[in-house]
């Protein structure tokens, strides 16, 4: 796990380093609130923070605030290091944000066992945030997140003037996968189906299971000809690659996509965007399934 350490003093940064990473952490260090800040803007991995008080320009509090400030959801577990003690010290900094308060010079077994209680509750977090965000069966995002980041992709087309397309995937006639290979067949099935999109997508695409087997893809700075060519790749390797259920079982499984290239002028609210890749995609099972429609 990572610890993002901020303080000014390189001798405190230095025994910081040497201990969390005696204790199994990776160490990052920034040298005031200013550092700290543009490392978190730009780097996701640190929800572990070991904040001075007394720094050049921003306060360790002020730093505090700062973050607690953000709308992302990211969560932090902040714990302040500081020279300062007593309970107004103590009081201060809980109020500006942080999660516990340990004065220098600090014990070294006192250290670690802070640091420990604050990983387990950063642990707890993460895997709370991916219950509440990850579909169990596929681990792609859930209906939930992919409607989120649905709004998010609207919102910054609209702000940018930048475009994105929606892809809406259904597996063609699943209920009979399901009733001739059984439940569980058909949950590879799905499986399956998430590992060739996964294989033949960009990393900043977006997957989501957005009901039992049908699939919204957000393709982020794709027009509709390219969204098709991604859509193409897609349902040929779904036709070709068969889904492996045991030695002897094998499913075929083909696929229908719908899409729509996202236009401010012409999409008046997310509704109105999603409808139109899902009219494409009522008109691909219309028109004989295993197709893509824009
Ligand atoms: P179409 O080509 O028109 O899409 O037909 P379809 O049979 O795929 O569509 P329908 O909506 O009639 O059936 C969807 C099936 O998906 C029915 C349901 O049992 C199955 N299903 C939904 N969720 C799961 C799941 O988590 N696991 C499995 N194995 N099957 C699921
Ligand atoms: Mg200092
Ligand atoms: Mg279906
Ligand atoms: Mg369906």
């Amino acid at each position: 796990m990572d610890v993002l350490i901020v303080d000014d003093d390189a001798i405190t940064r230095l025994a910081l380093c040497a201990a969390l990473e005696e204790w199994g952490f990776i160490p990052i260090v920034a040298e005031n609130a200013e550092n700290a800040l543009q490392r978190l803007a730009t780097d996701t991995t640190p929800h572990l923070l070991i904040i001075d008080w007394s720094m050049p320009g921003m306060s360790g509090p002020e730093l505090c605030k700062t973050i607690r400030k953000r709308e992302d959801g990211q969560f932090f577990y902040i714990l302040m290091l500081t020279g300062k003690e007593g309970n107004e010290a103590i009081i201060e900094a809980m109020e500006a944000g942080a999660d516990d308060f340990l004065s220098k010079p600090f014990d070294h077994r006192v250290l670690k066992v802070r640091i420990a209680a604050g990983s387990r509750i950063v642990r707890l977090e993460q895997t709370l945030n991916q219950l509440a965000s990850r579909d169990a069966l596929t681990q792609c995002w859930n209906r939930r997140m992919i409607d989120e980041l649905f709004s998010h992709s609207i919102a910054e087309a609209t702000r940018k003037h930048t475009t994105f397309s929606l892809m809406i995937l259904d597996i063609d006639h699943f209920k009979k996968v399901n009733d001739t290979y059984g439940h569980s067949a058909g949950d590879v099935a799905l499986k399956h189906v998430v590992y060739i999109l996964n294989i033949n997508l960009r990393e900043y695409d977006q997957v989501g299971r957005y009901g039992g087997e049908e699939f919204v893809i957000l393709l982020p700075a794709t027009d509709q000809n390219e969204a098709w060519g991604v859509a193409e790749r897609i349902r040929s390797a779904i036709q070709f690659q068969p889904t492996v259920v045991s030695d002897d079982v094998q499913i075929n499984l083909t696929v229908s996509i719908g899409i729509a290239q996202f236009d401010r002028h012409r999409d008046a609210n997310q509704s109105a965007f999603f409808e139109r890749a899902d009219k494409a995609l009522y008109t691909a099972k219309q028109t004989g399934r295993n197709r893509i429609i824009c």
